[in-house]
């Protein structure tokens, strides 16, 4: 009998899904789940086919070197900045990522994250848990409107257009996008969303969320200069990439009310989080949880699953994010 493929499973993930690989491979996985260093993700990856991770495990061409027998990399989100798709391009080894499972969830949480920073929630409930509420005061908490008002989106992908649904159809806003390439007038006429360039974007919308693909030349896409040519009572939310803000430029603008407030789930070098951010009460923090519902994260898992199974069986990978000429599958 043919020995079955090995993979790992790099971080914990919902056990159904461990059953599930259970079923098709030789599992090794960290339910324990420990934040293993790249030097003992690599250690645990000797003899393995594919691995299944998620967004905070570095794939590199280092690892791919010391990991010879590896074929797939399937990364429990969509998002695979974490990937160096370059290197395992060149190596043969296949990637593939986690989209769509995640887009209404991930949406659903960039709006409450806007609703909650525009609407001062986490910190009139700091307040009222430290007692300070005494009285009625016609402006206590006075946030940004909601309704009505003018929907910023950068980076127009799936769950871009999913939070602009939301705004338009639910919320009355207007909804205005900034992105690489323009929607078709359909897509549009369906979002109720408007192209409009990157400044008018900027000073124009009330409340600009952020869900655009980390990549390189993303990186502090939002700097010092794009958060002053924001309107002074705007909001920014970031369901994104840490990278894409400079946090320190959003940190002293949110100081000195060059823009009214922030929700953030994201950041440079998380876990942790620049300490100017920290001692601010207009910012709303969350950490990373955007697409955190049990049935999304099992979804997101069983999508990974999906195309470990299906690439080590032989097929195409579901939602592949690149493609090798020559693969370590083939070259066996
Ligand atoms: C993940 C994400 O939870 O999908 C993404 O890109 O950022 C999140 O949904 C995270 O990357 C863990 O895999």
């Amino acid at each position: 009998m043919m020995s079955r493929p090995k993979i790992l499973i790099a971080r914990a993930i919902s056990p159904e899904v461990v059953t599930v690989l259970e079923q098709h491979f030789d599992v090794r996985s960290n339910q324990d789940d420990i934040a293993w260093s790249p030097a003992e993700l690599a250690e645990r990856l000797q003899g393995m086919d594919g691995v299944l991770t998620t967004g905070s495990q570095r794939i590199d061409a280092a690892l791919l070197a010391a990991c010879p027998q590896l074929q797939i990399c399937a990364n429990m989100a969509v998002g695979y900045n974490n990937f160096d798709v370059a290197a395992m391009t060149a190596a043969g080894v296949q990637g593939t990522n986690a989209p769509d499972v995640l887009t209404e969830t991930t949406a659903d949480f960039g709006f409450a994250l806007l609703m909650a920073t525009a609407r001062r929630i986490t910190e009139s409930e700091h307040f009222l848990r430290a007692g300070q509420w005494k009285d009625w005061r016609y402006d206590l908490f006075a946030g940004a409107e909601v309704h009505g008002s003018t929907l910023g989106i950068l980076g127009m992908g799936r769950i871009g257009q999913a939070i602009a649904r939301r705004g338009a159809h639910g919320f009355g806003m207007q909804v205005i996008y900034h992105n690489r390439s323009r929607l078709s007038p359909e897509l549009e006429a369906d979002c109720k969303a408007r192209y409009v360039s990157k400044q008018e974007l900027l000073s124009t919308a009330d409340h600009l969320v952020l869900v655009l693909p980390y990549t390189p030349e993303a990186h502090h896409t939002i700097g010092a200069a794009e958060i002053a040519s924001m309107k002074p009572t705007a909001t920014l939310i970031n369901i994104a990439r840490g990278g894409i803000v400079d946090d320190v430029a959003l940190a002293k603008a949110l100081a000195n009310k060059t823009i009214a407030a922030a929700g953030l789930d994201v950041f440079e070098g998380e876990p942790a989080v620049h300490p100017d951010l920290l001692a601010l009460s207009n910012v709303v923090l969350t950490p990373h949880i955007a697409s955190s519902t049990m049935g999304t994260r099992r979804a997101m898992a069983q999508l990974a699953a999906d195309n470990l199974m299906a690439y080590l069986g032989g097929k195409p990978p579901v939602t592949p994010v690149n493609t090798p000429a020559q693969s370590r599958r083939n070259a066996g």
